[in-house]
């Protein structure tokens, strides 16, 4: 056993789990948590060192995510269910910060869409998980990471790291940066409408990546929304456009080959379908009008949080090899391209989609 699994293995023994650890590896496509699997010779679980530089507040983070599957379960609906230590502890607080999660069995995540009947049933998913959450008090919930998808703050973030330039990459991106400044003024939309109240603020699950949900490997039907972390109030805008940006597309999101890709109408259109059709009752004028703009904003917002943390040197997300953070931004600014050309096709489809 190398000394990382020994560590490892020690603090997977600092919680309430069932059986003798047999064995702990990386597992995953996360950008933010070191999740490790943790193999008993009775049961699988999660365990992941928490990123505490990202959420500075794990204890308030852990409330909410323990609120959250309690309400969740409440209702027999499949969640998350946090392991606690031996003591009693929902994580585990040494030098860095630990939790366990049970490990879901039975249930596959995509990093890129298969079948367009598995991003329906995502989009349903998510979106009865938005009616789920409109049911939950949100002030008990505690906003992890402060504006989040506060787009102009991120472009302004993004304009700080670019006259700093401290890595000297600007000179690798100017193609990227240019397209990112020459959108300056389609920032503001969702911010500007949830302070003027035309948009209802929501808890929003602010994260819906597809490999963020856990599908049945044997039917391809939703099992479980999990990545709890950034749980807080938000708009319907950025659930529905985040899943879009990284589903919607005929490639990964750190596909090289950008040949490769393209944003996909009928994907969309799978997701709007399943997502709409779950929140029609509940989904206003104002949102209805906006969520292909929603899309476009979260996709572009990704991109440039990837183009600063590639000229800010990589310290944010998790990257693979110099340069992954700005394939990573090229994907998303060719799929926001591509999106602004298609806004009232994408408009028919949602306004349908909310109708069926
Ligand atoms: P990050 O915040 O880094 O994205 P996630 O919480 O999303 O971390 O976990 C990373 C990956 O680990 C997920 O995409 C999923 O594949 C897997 N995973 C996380 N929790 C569970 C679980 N309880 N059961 C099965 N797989 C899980
Ligand atoms: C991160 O945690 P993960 O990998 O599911 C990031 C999201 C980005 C996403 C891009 C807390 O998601 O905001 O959209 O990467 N999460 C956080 O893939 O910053
Ligand atoms: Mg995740």
């Amino acid at each position: 056993m190398t000394d990382y699994t020994k560590e490892n293995k020690q603090i997977a023994e600092l919680f309430a789990i069932e059986g003798e650890v047999q064995d702990v590896r990386p597992y995953g496509e996360g950008h933010i948590n070191q999740t490790l699997l943790v193999t008993t010779d009775k049961k699988r679980y999660i365990m992941q060192k928490m990123n505490t530089k990202v959420f500075t507040d794990p204890d308030s983070l852990m409330r909410n995510i323990c609120g959250v599957t309690e309400h969740l379960r409440a209702r027999g609906v499949e969640t998350l269910e946090v392991i606690p230590t031996k003591e009693g502890q929902p994580f585990y607080k040494g030098e860095a910060c630990y939790r366990m999660y049970a490990f879901i069995e039975n249930t596959i995540t995509y990093q890129t869409v298969s079948d367009a009947k598995v991003f329906f049933n995502s989009g349903k998913s998510f979106g009865e998980f938005q009616n789920y959450l409109a049911e939950f008090d949100a002030s008990k919930l505690t906003e992890t990471i402060a504006r989040f998808h506060d787009t102009p703050k991120r472009f302004a973030d993004f304009k700080a790291a670019l006259e700093k330039d401290s890595f000297n990459r600007r000179k690798d991106c100017e193609k990227e940066v240019q397209f990112v400044l020459d959108r300056a003024d389609t920032y503001s939309k969702a911010v500007e409408g949830l302070q003027s109240g035309k948009l209802p603020l929501r808890v929003t699950h602010n994260d819906t990546k597809l490999n963020n949900i856990l599908m049945d490997a044997e039917t391809g039907e939703a099992r479980a929304v999990i990545d709890l972390d950034t749980i807080m109030p938000g708009s319907m805008l950025y659930d529905f456009g985040d899943s879009i940006r990284f589903g919607a597309s005929t490639a990964a999101e750190d596909e090289p080959d950008l040949s490769k890709v393209n944003f996909d109408i009928n994907l969309f259109k799978a997701y709007a379908e399943g997502y709409c059709g779950a929140v029609k009752e509940s989904i206003t004028e104002e949102e209805k009008k906006l969520m292909p703009y929603g899309a476009y904003l979260m996709t572009m917002e990704c991109g440039m949080r990837f183009l600063s943390d590639y000229l800010s040197g990589d310290t944010y997300f998790a990257t693979k090899y110099a340069g992954h953070n700005l394939v990573r931004a090229r994907t998303q600014f060719k799929l926001a391209s591509q999106m602004q050309e298609r806004f009232e096709e994408m408009s028919a489809i949602v306004y349908a989609a909310c109708e069926k």
